[in-house]
């Protein structure tokens, strides 16, 4: 068993509405147990910034099973809420759920780089992640609360 957390991110086709779906789903994921949700934030976008603004949380559950078994599930749920993969980077998604951090352990395989590879500097993952556990250490060692003193929340909004 696993505690992992998992980044939610939507900027398309009613963003909080994807964000509680995809949380509804995976509440119902056999193999998930204890789920915790940070509140919903909103955002402006990184990246391109001809795009809508960002509503993203964390959830955390402890996971019985095998990381990639995880991931495949997520990609499901991706699907299942209408997402088409484009080539831009950063651009637009109706639903986007990231692997942020698998129990203590590093991996990085063709298909899973964890933790995942933007999470230290992102206001919209570090905020809501400290919400669930502001006393987390990543694998690295490094403080999740000493990134916070780097990493400014920005525009991040609580929005619900
Ligand atoms: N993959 C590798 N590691 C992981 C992991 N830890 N978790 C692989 C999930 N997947 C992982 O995923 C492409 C491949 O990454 C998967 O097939 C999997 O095998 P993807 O979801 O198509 O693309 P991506 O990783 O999300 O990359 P992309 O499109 O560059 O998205 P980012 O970097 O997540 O950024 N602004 C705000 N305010 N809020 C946002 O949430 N999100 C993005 C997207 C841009 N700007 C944003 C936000
Ligand atoms: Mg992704």
């Amino acid at each position: 068993m696993n505690k992992v957390y998992i980044g939610l991110g939507s900027n398309l086709a009613n963003p909080q509405q994807q964000i509680t779906n995809a949380l509804n789903a995976l509440a119902e994921l056999v193999g998930v147990s204890d789920l915790q949700v940070s509140s919903l934030y909103a955002s402006k976008p990184m990246g391109p910034q001809d795009q809508p603004d960002y509503v993203n949380a964390v959830a955390c559950f402890n996971w019985q099973g095998e990381a990639l078994d995880l991931l495949d599930k997520l990609q499901a749920i991706e699907q299942q809420h209408g997402r088409v993969r484009k080539a831009e980077r950063w651009g637009p998604r109706t639903l986007d759920l990231d692997i942020v951090l698998y129990g203590n352990q590093v991996i990085n395989s063709e298909r899973l780089t964890v933790p995942h590879y933007g999470m230290q500097e992102r206001a919209f993952v570090l905020y809501p992640l400290a919400q669930l556990s502001p006393e987390l250490i990543l694998p690295c060692g490094t403080k999740l609360a000493d990134l916070l003193t780097k990493v400014p929340a920005g525009d991040l909004t609580i929005i619900n």
